[in-house]
């Protein structure tokens, strides 16, 4: 592979500012040497312009009371989408993998849209999260897009009806949820409902990492044109990531994430599976010494291929 990293530099999809410096943080963490000793090439297309809280016209636009109001910068944050999936898209076509650099997890609807693009049987997601990801405007108690990302690319709720979305890519049977330990009410309703394969921290406690994840890429990769990998830093254990804003207690520790992100490179090696990739939620005020872009600039680099001997 080619690694094309595109930093996207968006907050307004989270709860807090901060996440708009994480594409920062992961290039002071030396991604670029990790993929280096990956033996992976690395071209850094820069980062996207988005909008910035400062100047965006206004007040988020959240009407509680109306549920497709309910979901603040959708606008904003539909433009971008709209502009990473173009990149991500042409990414791909010059034959090259995309590394996106988040940014809130708002991005990986531009992520999933561009990579599902030109498929003839669509794409699978591996999603490592602490959250589920699948409020829609009527459901989400916050109203952060953040916590929507899965739900927009499956065409749920009124996303249906947003022209930036690109619902039929994204294939619903093929998306798998690993290290799940927080989920809203309707959220789980909505999972429950759904084709998604949910593995929560459970799973994994009781069968180890290497079993699920195996059991992950199964299910993503099972007919379809390649998979995305999506990976927000609060999956892993907040003593190992300190700079996430919405931590959880009980993550996964360092080395099974390593574990699970070298499954993915060693599949990737046998059937060139790993279309795209995601890298977000870090949030280098809330951090330690850039502990957390370090952990994610690693993880990227698993993922890619990294091994020691
Ligand atoms: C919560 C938090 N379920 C929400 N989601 C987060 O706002 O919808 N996702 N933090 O990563
Ligand atoms: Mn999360
Ligand atoms: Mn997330
Ligand atoms: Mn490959």
């Amino acid at each position: 592979h080619t690694a094309r990293l595109l930093g996207v530099p968006l907050d307004l999809g989270a709860n807090r500012r901060g996440v708009d410096m994480g594409p920062s943080a992961i290039r002071y963490a030396d991604i670029a040497a990790e993929l280096d000793a990956a033996g992976v090439g690395c071209v850094d297309d820069g980062d996207l312009e988005v909008p910035r809280l400062e100047t965006s016209s206004s007040a988020p636009n959240v009407d509680k009371s109306d549920a497709a109001s309910n979901a603040k910068y959708l606008d904003e944050i539909g433009d971008v989408t709209a502009t990473l999936a173009d990149a991500v898209a042409t990414t791909i076509d010059d034959g090259a993998t995309p590394l996106v650099l988040g940014g809130d997890h708002a991005i990986a609807m531009g992520s999933m849209f561009g990579a599902g693009r030109h498929t003839d049987d669509g794409i699978g997601v591996i999603w490592f999260d602490a959250h589920g990801d699948y409020n829609t405007p009527a459901t989400s108690p916050s109203g952060n897009v953040h916590g929507m990302p899965l739900a927009a690319a499956h065409g749920r709720g009124s996303f249906a009806d947003l022209d930036w979305t690109e619902t039929d890519a994204v294939n619903e049977e093929n998306t798998v949820l690993v290290g799940i330990r927080s989920l809203d009410e309707e959220e789980q309703t909505a999972l429950r409902e759904s084709e998604v394969t949910v593995f929560t921290m459970r799973e994994i406690d009781e069968r180890g990492i290497t079993a699920v994840v195996e059991d992950a890429l199964e299910i993503a990769t099972d007919g379809v044109d390649g998979i995305h990998v999506s990976l927000d830093l609060d999956w892993l254990d907040p003593t190992v990531v300190p700079g996430v804003g919405t931590p959880v207690r009980g993550g996964v520790d360092y080395r099974e994430a390593h574990a699970a992100l070298e499954l993915v490179a060693e599949r990737d090696r046998e059937a060139d599976i790993l279309r795209s990739m995601d890298v977000v939620e870090v949030n280098p005020i809330l951090d330690r010494d850039n502990q957390t872009a370090e952990v994610a600039a690693e993880l990227a680099a698993s993922a890619f291929g990294k091994r020691i001997l």
